[in-house]
């Protein structure tokens, strides 16, 4: 089965999806932007298994490109999936690690089976990815993954985000 891409101006913790992902840092322990308004709007059950996660399979933290799911608290969905993307670098290509979120989300979404998964634009805010690129990187490894996920949804926070995603769709 196909997977439907499609686009979304808001804010993520207002979305009902299956899963929303987390723009995470590798202490999972909260931070600004996407990951501090998810754990605001969620709750303290969301923090409480991210410590649990740190004492437990991930002492040292989630490395970057990896993903973790946790309850999704009070948000209107089953699961948050924690993923931490790449600081952006001009002098080292770390693309490769910025799709693997996407892709790793997408597969801990799949084995939980979830249909519906709600991503924002990971590592273009506090990481400075430029936008046009991460959206480019975002949409072609989600095109690429063979996933059971049936809606890929980005949520884009305002409308030059829109834009560049909407401009690597048909
Ligand atoms: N809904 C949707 N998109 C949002 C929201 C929201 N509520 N809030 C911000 N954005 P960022 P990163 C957009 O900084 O670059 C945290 O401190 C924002 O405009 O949340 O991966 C973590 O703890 C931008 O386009 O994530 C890490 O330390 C995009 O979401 C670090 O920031 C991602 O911005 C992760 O940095």
């Amino acid at each position: 089965m196909t997977t439907a891409i499609t686009l979304v101006r808001g804010d993520i913790t207002r979305q009902s999806a299956d899963v929303i992902v987390n723009a995470a840092n590798s202490s999972l322990l909260g931070g600004g932007g996407v990951d501090g308004a998810i754990h605001r709007r969620g709750g303290p059950a969301i923090l409480r298994e991210c410590r649990a996660l740190r004492a437990s399979r991930y002492g040292k933290g989630l490395p970057t490109g990896q993903a973790v799911a946790t309850t999704a608290g009070d948000l209107d969905a089953r699961w948050v999936i924690h993923t931490v993307g790449p600081v952006y670098s001009p002098d080292e290509d770390r693309s490769g690690l910025l799709a693997s979120c996407y892709r790793e989300c997408l597969r801990v979404a799949a084995e939980l089976g979830a249909r519906t998964v709600a991503f924002p634009a990971i590592s273009t805010g506090v990481y400075r990815w430029p936008m046009r690129d991460a959206a480019r990187i975002a949409v072609e490894t989600v095109k690429a993954t063979g996933t059971a996920v049936e809606e890929v949804r980005f949520v884009l926070f305002d409308d030059p985000a829109h834009e560049a995603f909407a401009g690597q769709l048909p």
